[in-house]
């Protein structure tokens, strides 16, 4: 049996564009995500997630299924647009109350909430009003909506986390527009991504003038992060993992953890990348009390600097590589997810260990991992044998990771239930929950059931 810590957090993890629907209901102003999906050839099949899961009017239902599960913890995300319709001005008091509901429920059956403020789902008014995060103006709306929310929910909310996956929402949203608003830029991504660090910084220090000393919480930050294994021992190969690793990872958590960009960042971009004034570096540093880590994948890189400018698209999972000039590969033996991610176990457990190093020990959180597989409900049943092998050899390699000193502190699945999965609609499940789009109706997978088997012996056989 390898036992992970006694106070070790166990949870499932959604996000509200993906599952809540209910996009106009009670006063819910539109976000960039309702228009984006209204955008002809956006969206797989053309979908959107105007109803998505129906969780808006199935909280009741979907917090039985975490209770039933014995899940410690449930993570989601505020939709901006429902709490302040227009991103600022006059609060919408349905907004607020049917978080309030959601938050009550959930502790009423023992799970912890861990918020999420920012999922992507941005109140269109600012992208048209404001240009969106390309305004150096964004992180005073998004610190006034944090406030507000702290103010209305932080009696009974102990785990703020400000933005879900900085380097998405600037890569795949400013760079190779995949994702909302859809842009499409070689610089656009580094501005975006240097108003996001601030919005962050904003809302921690309001957090912690304002509200810590008494709600006693704590507030922190996500970021997503594949491993980069080098793909020869060779000294340039070697070194383009690190770049890699520094511009997908250190770009959002050195400013964090150690006051400015990677100087590897600075060196390649130049005036590309923005510069923090002492202010805001004094800021940022140390303004997550913990490491929030979403891991999904590994992929092996090479130096790429001699060989031609690779087109602005996305290398796989790997982003934006020609910044870098590193090549990404995978190795074809690797068994790869219906999103055609590896799932390289060995990876997560190097990535954490990356992490520790170069941070200094934080204590880190896994707040989503997952695979998306083509399950098939039959006669009411989803065996989702590898999904069920990914869980236990991630959590294995999670298990190595804390024997071998990294401070990890929890694990969050995504997700508690097949859901809207951005550009690719409907058509990806990564739930551990099936669920039939027609009907509404959740199933526990052999995922669920193996989990549940996980959290109660709190390890794993
Ligand atoms: C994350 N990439 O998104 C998000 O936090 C979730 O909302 C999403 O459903 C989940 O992972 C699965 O995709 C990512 O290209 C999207 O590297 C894309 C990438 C990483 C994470």
């Amino acid at each position: 049996m390898r036992s992970f810590p006694t106070d070790f957090v166990w949870g499932a993890a959604t996000a509200s564009y993906q599952i809540e629907g209910a996009w106009n209901e009670d006063g819910k102003g539109p976000s960039i995500w309702d228009a984006f999906t209204k955008i002809p050839g956006k969206i797989a099949e053309g979908q959107h997630a105007d109803v998505g899961c129906d969780h808006y009017h199935r909280i009741e239902e979907d917090v039985a299924l975490m209770a039933r599960m014995g899940l410690k913890a449930y993570r989601f995300s505020i939709a901006w647009s429902r709490i302040y319709p227009t991103g600022r001005g006059e609060v919408n008091p349905a907004g607020i109350a049917f978080y309030s509901r959601l938050i009550d429920e959930l502790l009423k059956h023992d799970i912890t909430p861990w918020v999420t403020l920012y999922h992507w789902d941005l109140p269109l008014a600012l992208q048209l009003e404001l240009d969106g995060w390309l305004n150096p103006e964004l992180p005073e709306h998004f610190a006034e909506y944090a406030r507000t929310c702290f103010a209305a929910f932080g009696d009974r909310v102990k785990h703020w986390i400000t933005l879900n996956e900085p380097w998405v929402v600037s890569i795949l949203g400013f760079g190779n527009g995949m994702m909302a608003p859809g842009r499409i830029s070689q610089d656009e991504p580094y501005l975006v991504g240097h108003q996001l660090l601030r919005a962050h910084a904003k809302a921690v220090a309001i957090y912690r003038q304002e509200f810590q000393t008494s709600q006693a919480g704590q507030i922190g930050i996500t970021n997503n992060c594949d491993w980069r294994e080098p793909k020869t021992d060779s000294p340039e190969d070697q070194a383009a993992a690190q770049r890699a690793l520094e511009f997908f990872l250190g770009w959002f958590a050195d400013p964090v953890y150690r006051g400015d960009y990677p100087a590897v960042m600075r060196e390649w971009l130049g005036d590309r990348l923005p510069q923090f004034t002492e202010e805001e570096r004094k800021l940022l540093v140390g303004s997550s009390d913990f490491f929030g880590l979403n891991h999904y994948t590994t992929m092996y890189a090479a130096d790429k600097r001699a060989g031609e400018i690779v087109k602005l698209s996305p290398t796989g999972n790997g982003g934006i590589s020609e910044d870098q000039d590193v090549e990404l590969t995978a190795d074809p033996a690797w068994q790869t997810s219906s999103m055609g991610w590896a799932m390289v176990p060995w990876g997560c457990r190097r990535l954490l260990q990356w992490i520790d190093e170069r941070y200094d020990h934080p204590p880190v959180v896994i707040t989503e991992n997952g695979c998306a597989l083509d399950d098939e409900l039959v006669d009411g049943q989803v065996h989702d044998e590898m999904r069920v092998e990914f869980l236990n050899s991630y959590l294995g390699a999670c298990h190595d990771a804390i024997e071998s000193g990294v401070d990890l502190r929890g694990y969050f699945v995504w997700s508690l239930m097949d859901n809207f999965e951005w550009a690719l609609g409907f058509t990806k499940r990564f739930g551990i929950h099936y669920v039939d789009y027609e009907t509404g109706e959740r199933y526990p997978k052999d995922s669920a059931i193996a989990l549940v088997k996980i959290v109660a012996q709190n390890g794993l056989e």
